[in-house]
């Protein structure tokens, strides 16, 4: 194999690995609709990849009555506990295709791998799916002040990893996640929509079409 320009891949979790992107939707929508506020999956795209309470706000712009502060940490607990009730009956059946094997890849290469979810819920999701051992380091989102599109959490992955963001791939499906890649100097990968994602040097529909030459 020549050799790799990439000396860790740093990957999202929610929409890259496993179908968690729905799981937020349908927990934001039963809380959009529980406030009559309008939702649908055209919003939800531009959440992907924001945090829960930068989330919150976003749908909040679109009701007709303001929210106290307390009001909005009530209203987030609800989106999450929603979401925890869909994640918990998750398994390794719920990988999306190729997930493992791109894993496999960057390691058998001699790459270091990443996780740089801003889920809080992200160990949860990982030990459902029973991946945790496949990262040499993940991220935790508890710790990181700043959401994407901010490249603090990509930054944060490359300096535990000891890797400069320069050496390193980040692949992500959210505008704000491709946005922090780039803004974190690294080469990003983005797995969706090339009409959606026009930041990344490359797009690839899913994670079965990954390869290390792929940007
Ligand atoms: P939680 P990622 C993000 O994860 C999701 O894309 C985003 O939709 C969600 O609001 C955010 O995690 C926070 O999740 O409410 O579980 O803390 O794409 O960075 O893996
Ligand atoms: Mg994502």
């Amino acid at each position: 194999m020549p050799e790799c320009r990439y000396k860790a891949v740093i990957f999202d979790l929610d929409g890259v690995i496993t179908d968690t992107a729905h799981y937020h939707y349908l927990a934001w929508k039963r809380l959009a609709d529980s406030q009559g506020v309008p939702f649908d999956q055209q919003i939800n795209e531009g959440l992907k990849g924001i945090d829960r309470m930068g989330s919150l706000e976003l749908i909040l712009a679109g009701a007709a009555r303001s929210y106290s502060a307390a009001a909005k940490l009530a209203l987030a607990e609800q989106k999450n506990l929603h979401y925890q009730q869909l994640i918990e009956d998750m398994t390794a059946a719920d990988l999306l295709p190729g997930a493992v094997e791109a894993l496999a890849l960057v390691r058998a290469a001699g790459l270091k791998t990443g996780l740089a979810s801003v889920s809080k819920n992200a160990f949860t999701v990982l030990d459902r799916l029973g991946i945790r051992a496949s990262f040499d380091y993940v991220v935790d989102a508890a710790y990181i002040a700043r959401g994407k599109p901010d490249p603090e959490i990509f930054l944060k992955a490359a300096s535990e990893l000891g890797v400069d963001p320069a050496d390193c791939l980040g692949v992500e499906d959210a505008v704000a996640g491709v946005a922090a890649i780039k803004a974190a100097g690294m080469r990003a990968l983005g797995v969706g929509d090339p009409a959606v994602l026009t930041q990344a040097d490359a797009v690839i529909p899913g994670l079965d079409r990954f390869t290390l030459a792929a940007c």
